[in-house]
């Protein structure tokens, strides 16, 4: 009996053993690849890419022949190539991608906008690559007439020139909004107490009356939207 659990002993140490060095091998190699991670690539590649038969080949991102250019020279807008150039994104220029390109605005976000198209020739890309409609045409691509206005793409003011100037001081802004509403919900006292602004300016909508229907037309010339 004492021979046989000794035996038994004997062959669980060696089980164990053996599972210790499997660990021990697997920790190993866990370590070497941590390692090897972490130095980034060979010397000779300027520690980002690969050295072998006499050459570098580069980690992605790096160029050059000893790896010694990359991306972040182009401004992360381009691709580094092996003389130090960069090969821009098409929306960049420049030598390091600093630069929008041609028809593209507010560099890094180097927004497309062509006046003839994004804004369908009714008005300038701004600084932003928005368009900045001309007067009469709205929408974030002028593809529609502006409040008071109609017979896109001509957009031409309707009858009686409405604005949002309900309070008639040259202006449309939020001093006009307690005129307007005057107007919607007592139109007698709006005129006497704005004679010179004709009621009908108000009719954003061109229907040939003020009334809620105008109030959309009236919002977007206050805001913009
Ligand atoms: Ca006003
Ligand atoms: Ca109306």
């Amino acid at each position: 009996m004492m021979r046989r659990h000794a035996k038994s002993d004997s062959s669980r140490s060696q089980v164990t053993n053996t599972r210790r060095a499997r660990v021990l091998a697997l920790s190993l190699s866990v370590i070497l690849a941590v390692v090897a991670t972490s130095r980034g690539g060979d010397p000779e590649c300027s520690n980002h890419g690969v050295f072998a038969n006499g050459q570098c080949t580069c980690d992605p991102g790096y160029c050059g022949p000893i790896c010694q250019y990359s991306n972040a020279n182009c401004n992360n807008h381009g691709n580094c190539t092996f003389t130090g150039g960069c090969v821009c994104a098409p929306n960049y220029a420049g030598l390091h991608c600093e630069l929008c390109a041609t028809n593209y605005y507010f560099y890094p976000i180097c927004r497309y906008c062509l006046s003839t198209t994004t804004c369908n020739g009714h008005g300038s890309c701004n600084a932003q690559g928005f368009c900045n409609c001309s007067p009469g045409y709205a929408g974030a691509n002028c593809n529609r007439c502006k409040p008071g206005y109609q017979g896109y793409p001509n957009c031409l003011p309707c009858a009686n020139n409405p604005s949002g100037d309900m309070n008639g001081n040259g202006v449309e802004n939020i001093g006009d909004i307690d005129a307007f509403v005057l107007a919607l919900v007592n139109p007698a006292a709006h005129q006497s107490t704005y004679p010179a602004v004709p009621l009908l300016r108000g009719d954003l909508n061109c229907d040939g009356a003020l009334n809620g229907l105008d109030i959309a037309g009236f919002v977007e010339i206050l805001t913009g939207f």
